[in-house]
């Protein structure tokens, strides 16, 4: 017996659900201007979306906490992805298994309500489990085989945003989606450029600021089970390359870290896993992490700071104020980008490709 796709029918369900909700006025679409700003130093070509109206939206420095906070009536509970979800927004939900005698975990899809890009959707965990804990493999599983089916008609790019200084506004555990409109995401070549020998090894992408990266490429006749545990260790082995790191680099630049120069006498201290701001980006092929040093990029003319997440770090950056958008095509984006990831280590690098 095969086992069943997960979300099966998930393209077309995305499409009926995207345009019924905009047109019942559910979800607010932000206009934006794309100014692509090719790094001619290494061939990346990054995208700058520019979205003035988004200046008005609440953030979480503004103390708002979530993105409705304002509009959120006393009785609607704070979480907006706990049931019962808004209709409008809802796709679909489904309980994943590993295999048969696995009581699984159950996801709902929903429609993210303040898009920039037509058919921006969240997979989000039904039951409440913090942003803040790793990707299970199961969960790994379910964003990669979303990610698979809808990629038969349109390339997908999902990512997870992690830590308070990852850019995540919300507490409860999601992966986003978004669709990749020319089907390929601006990192696709750089990697492919430098991808290792050996596929099965983790490597860090000759960049200014420490990021790791795993092919995916499962065996073609791999089971469920084989599936989740493939992609759950590739995910593993990226965190344990992170903590690696933050290590080393505790030791060698505790001030990258924000710590005091005594913390390279304890280097393992304060080092937990659900403190560490990182950003996660899949795509069919590959996982790619980055760890965070700060939210934001502060830019020298504008009064409002370019606060980056998981996009960023796959190339394409959201402004949303004219000075700011200015900046960062004089600074260009690899240079926003190192200011808020950590420095690259060459020690680490030494590290990755061996057996
Ligand atoms: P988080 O992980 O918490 O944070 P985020 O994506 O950085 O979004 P943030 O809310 O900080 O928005 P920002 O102004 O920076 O994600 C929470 C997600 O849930 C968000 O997508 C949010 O919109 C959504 N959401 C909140 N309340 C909801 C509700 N009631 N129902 C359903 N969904 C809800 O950025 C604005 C938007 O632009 C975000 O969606 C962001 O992901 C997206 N974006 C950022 N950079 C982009 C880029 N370069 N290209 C395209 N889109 C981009």
């Amino acid at each position: 017996m095969t086992t069943p796709a997960v979300f099966a029918g998930l393209g077309p369900k995305l499409k009926a659900q995207y345009t019924a909700a905009l047109k019942a006025g559910s979800l607010l679409f932000t206009e934006s201007d794309v100014v692509e700003l090719d790094d001619e130093d290494i061939g990346i070509p990054f995208e700058v979306r520019y979205a003035p109206a988004l200046a008005k939206k609440p953030t979480k420095a503004d103390g708002k906490g979530t993105n409705d906070d304002d509009a959120r009536p006393a009785d609607k509970p704070a979480d907006p992805f706990a049931p019962p979800y808004q209709q409008d927004l809802f796709v679909a939900e489904e309980t994943v298994k590993e295999d048969d005698d696995d009581s699984g975990e159950s996801f709902a899809i929903l429609l993210n309500k303040f898009c920039v890009t037509p058919r921006h959707f969240l997979l989000v965990t039904k039951e409440f489990r913090k942003q803040t804990t790793p990707l299970s493999p199961l969960e790994v599983f379910t964003a990669w085989s979303v990610l698979k089916q809808l990629g038969a008609r349109e390339k997908h790019l999902a990512f997870f945003n992690c830590g308070d200084e990852s850019g995540a506004s919300q507490p409860h555990k999601h992966l986003q989606f978004i669709p990749i409109s020319n089907g390929m995401a601006p990192f696709d070549s750089f990697i492919d450029a430098h991808k290792p020998a050996k596929p099965q090894t983790p490597f860090q992408l000759p960049l200014p600021y420490a990021n790791f990266t795993a092919l995916i490429d499962p065996p073609s006749s791999a089971s469920r089970p084989d599936l989740v545990s493939y992609l759950g260790q590739r995910f593993v082995e990226l965190l344990d390359l992170m903590i690696d790191h933050r290590r080393r680099l505790s030791l060698s630049d505790p001030a990258a870290l924000g710590l005091d120069a005594d913390a390279s006498e304890q280097p393992t201290r304060g080092i937990r896993l659900s403190d560490m701001s990182y950003n996660v980006v899949l795509t069919q092929r590959y996982l790619h992490l980055v760890p965070r040093r700060r939210e934001k990029y502060l830019t020298a003319r504008s009064s409002l700071p370019v606060s980056i997440n998981s996009l960023g770090f796959a190339g394409m950056v959201l402004v949303k104020d004219e000075r700011a958008l200015d900046e960062v095509k004089e600074v260009g984006v690899l240079e926003v980008l190192k200011q808020v990831g950590l420095p690259p280590l060459d020690i680490v690098d030494a590290h990755l490709g061996e057996d």
